[in-house]
């Protein structure tokens, strides 16, 4: 079977990255509809070197389309992707609109594809920070247990889009040309205030909550559960976190201490073994070469990296770790196309009955 496959927000910073994923990977394609806002339709993209127009994404842009890779915002998700499910397709959504509805599976497909089996037609792919801390954390909580994460995050600009991107780079020149910086975006598009980010560190990444954490801390707290307990019968894992942007176009760091299952003192060594047999997983870590993971290095892989790994010194189970990946690969774009790929491989890339209703 081939598939027709649609991408929404085809011209965005995951957007683009989803149409080489998809051109990278092992799925079948009849035939790509690329969407986007109306500013975009009549632009042309390519697809495995052909040319694509671009289409204003609306309700019948889905007629006809077997599978829907979304990023383009939380809110023409909520709009569209209903509409897409209505119509037969299924969808990966890169939004956090749908991830903690629970008729909705959120994945990592190294850690949990088999949550794919009881979708409805969306499938939530989760937070770019999320997503590698669980890849680096799931080889340790299968062999050793996991009782707590306490996160820092170093994340780069294109977390927030390409337009994130391109205003880092015009206030680093702004900065080195000696005039004054115009931030207009970060840290939260349609805040009240803007931050210049170059040279700078912005301990805010989308809106804060009335507890004083961020959504971003939040979504680490809570799409970590969702996706390493999904049994429900596991052990709760204690999670806490604190997101920065960093003056980074590409490639989130994280600082992540963990706390391995009563009784457990596995060494580094143990660690990195796990770790390193682990699909999507890559242990650079020796200090003696000045190997660790870093996001220039990371940058076009759809690996996560893990580093500087190391024990507490005064808190025994517990050990403190460097981890990167290229946020808008392994989290977004790749994520997505590795869950369409698993959908295909599965036959699941069709809506079950009653799905559509979940949604409307
Ligand atoms: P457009 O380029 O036409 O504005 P990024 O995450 O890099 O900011 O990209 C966001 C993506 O979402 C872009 O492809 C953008 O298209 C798309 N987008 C934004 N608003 C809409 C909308 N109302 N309908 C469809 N696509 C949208
Ligand atoms: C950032 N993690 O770096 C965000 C971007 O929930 O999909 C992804 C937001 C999300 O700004």
């Amino acid at each position: 079977k081939q598939y027709v496959v649609a991408i929404l927000g085809a011209t965005g910073a995951v957007g683009t990255r989803m149409i080489q994923q998809l051109e990278q990977s092992t799925i079948p394609v009849k035939e790509v509809h690329l969407l986007a806002s109306y500013r975009s339709a009549g632009k042309t993209l390519y697809f495995k070197g052909e040319p694509v127009t671009v289409e204003e994404a609306k309700p019948e842009s889905f007629d006809g389309v077997d599978l829907v890779l979304s990023s383009a915002g939380g809110s023409v998700s909520a709009k569209l992707l209903p509409e897409a499910v209505k119509r037969g397709a299924v969808c990966v959504d890169n939004t956090s609109y749908f991830r903690m509805n629970d008729d909705v599976p959120l994945v990592v497909p190294e850690v949990n594809e088999d949550a794919l089996e009881g979708h409805n037609g969306i499938i939530a792919n989760p937070n770019c920070s999320t997503i590698q801390m669980v890849v680096a954390l799931e080889p340790v909580r299968q062999k050793f247990g996991l009782k707590r994460i306490i996160v820092s995050t170093y994340q780069a600009a294109g977390g927030a889009g390409q337009s994130a991107i391109n205003e880092l780079k015009r206030e680093a020149q702004e900065y080195l040309d000696g005039k004054s910086m115009n931030a207009e975006i970060l840290p939260v598009k349609g805040a009240k205030k803007h931050y210049p980010l170059a040279f700078n560190l912005l301990p805010q990444i989308d809106v804060f909550e009335d507890d004083g954490y961020t959504h971003e801390e939040w979504k680490m707290i809570h799409e970590t559960k969702k996706i390493m307990l999904g049994d429900k019968n596991s052990p709760d894992i204690k999670v806490t976190a604190t997101c920065v942007r960093v003056p980074v176009p590409v490639g989130h760091g994280e600082s992540v201490w963990f706390e391995v299952g009563d009784g457990n003192t596995p060494t580094p060594d143990e660690l990195r073994a796990a770790m390193a047999d682990f699909p999507g997983l890559v242990v650079q870590d020796d200090p003696a070469t000045q190997l660790y993971p870093q996001p220039q290095t990371a940058e076009g892989s759809r690996d996560t990296f893990v580093g500087r790994i190391r024990p507490d010194l005064e808190t025994k189970g517990a050990y403190n770790s460097w981890v990167v990946s290229d946020n808008l690969l392994k989290g977004a774009a790749w994520n997505a196309v590795q869950i369409a790929e698993c959908l295909v491989r599965r036959d699941l890339v069709r809506v079950p009955e009653g799905g559509a209703a979940k949604f409307n």
